[in-house]
C-alpha cells in the first residue's frame, strides 16, 4: 500500500475524531497534545461531537478553531477542522455514578449514536485513516500517528492505560480477545444480552489487553496482538472499514455495542484488529 511518497513523506489524509461532553477543562490539554503530533498537519482533519454541555465546551472548541486559523504558521495547520452538535438531552442523576452497571449499556447506546453522527458527520473522501481519540487521552507520543498507520492494520489499538506521579494501571477495557470460556458463557446468552467489561457482577471471561503487557517477557513497543474487540479511547482505524459499513451500533450485535459492536462489525466484514500491549497512551485521570 502506497502511504508514503518515495521521499518517505506520508502522504494519507487522517481524521482525528472525538466526542466531547462538558469537557472545557480538558480542551487546553488537548489541544497541546495534537499540535505537537509530528505527522504533517495539512493531512491532518479534526473533527468533534459536542452533546449535552453547559460548560462552554463548543464555545472553547470553537475559540481554538478560530486562533489555529489566525495564528499558526502554515506548516502548523490543520486541513480542516469540523465541530457539530447534538444533544440527547441524557443527564446522570448526580448520585449516579457514570460507570455503575445498571446504567453502562444505555450510555454506551448514547456514545455509539455520538460517534455515528461524527463518523457521518466528518469522513470526507481524502480521508485514509480514522483515528478515535477520546477527549481525555491526553497524553501519547508525539509520533502515534506515523506510528500507528505504519502498522499498516484494519484496526490497531494502543494500550490504554493511567498514572498518578508513583502508579499507574490499566484504563481501557474493552480492548480484549475472546477465550474458549468466554464463546461457551456467550452460548449461554439470549440474542439481544449486551456484555460490557469490568463488572463483578458480569465475569465475560475476556482476556483484557490491559493485562498483556510485558506479557511472556515481551517488551517490543511494536509488539502485536490479535484482539476481538476495542474500545475508543484511542483507536486508529481503516477509513475503508467505515466506509464498507462497520459502525457503532446502538443495538446488540453479537451481545456487543459502540465499540466493542464495532469491531465485532468490523471481523463480520472480514477485516482484522489488532492491539499493541505494550505500546501506551494515557488517560487522564
Ligand atoms: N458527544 C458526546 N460525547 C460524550 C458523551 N459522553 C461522553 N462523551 C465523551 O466521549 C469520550 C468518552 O467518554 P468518557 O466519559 O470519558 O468515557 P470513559 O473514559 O470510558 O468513562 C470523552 O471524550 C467524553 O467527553 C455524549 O453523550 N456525547
Ligand atoms: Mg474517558
Amino acid at each position: 500500500m502506497n502511504t508514503t511518497a518515495e521521499d518517505g513523506e506520508p502522504t494519507e489524509h487522517v481524521l482525528i475524531v472525538t466526542p466531547f461532553k462538558e469537557s472545557a477543562h480538558l480542551i487546553e490539554r488537548y489541544f497541546d497534545s495534537v499540535n505537537r503530533l509530528t505527522y504533517p498537519h495539512r493531512l491532518i482533519s479534526l473533527g468533534f461531537l459536542v452533546s449535552d454541555s453547559k460548560d462552554g465546551t463548543v464555545e472553547k472548541l470553537q475559540d481554538h478553531a478560530r486562533y489555529i486559523a489566525s495564528q499558526q504558521q502554515p506548516w502548523e495547520k490543520f486541513h480542516r477542522i469540523s465541530i457539530f452538535q447534538k444533544d440527547f438531552h441524557y443527564d446522570l442523576a448526580t448520585n449516579e455514578d457514570r460507570h455503575a452497571f445498571n446504567v453502562q449499556i444505555q450510555r454506551r447506546q448514547i456514545m455509539a449514536k455520538s460517534r455515528n453522527i461524527l463518523l457521518n458527520s466528518a469522513l470526507t473522501e481524502e480521508i485514509s485513516w480514522v483515528l478515535w481519540l477520546d477527549g481525555d487521552v491526553l497524553e501519547y507520543p508525539a509520533t502515534l500517528l506515523e506510528e500507528l498507520i505504519g502498522m499498516d492494520k484494519d484496526i490497531i489499538v494502543p494500550n490504554c492505560y493511567w498514572h498518578s506521579y508513583n502508579e499507574e494501571g490499566g484504563y481501557d477495557k474493552n480492548n480484549w480477545q475472546e477465550t474458549p470460556e468466554s464463546w461457551e458463557f456467550q452460548k449461554t446468552l439470549q440474542p439481544d444480552d449486551v456484555l460490557v467489561e469490568g463488572y463483578p457482577e458480569l465475569i465475560t471471561h475476556r482476556k483484557l489487553m490491559i493485562d498483556m503487557r510485558h506479557e511472556n517477557g515481551q517488551t517490543d513497543l511494536y509488539y502485536a496482538v490479535p484482539l476481538d474487540a476495542v474500545g475508543g479511547t484511542c483507536t486508529l482505524v481503516r477509513a475503508q472499514v467505515h466506509r464498507d459499513g462497520a459502525i457503532f451500533p446502538a443495538f446488540p450485535f453479537r451481545h456487543q455495542v459502540e465499540t466493542e459492536g464495532l469491531a465485532k462489525m468490523a471481523t463480520a466484514l472480514g477485516y482484522e484488529i489488532w492491539g499493541l500491549p505494550n505500546y501506551l497512551v494515557y488517560h487522564y485521570i
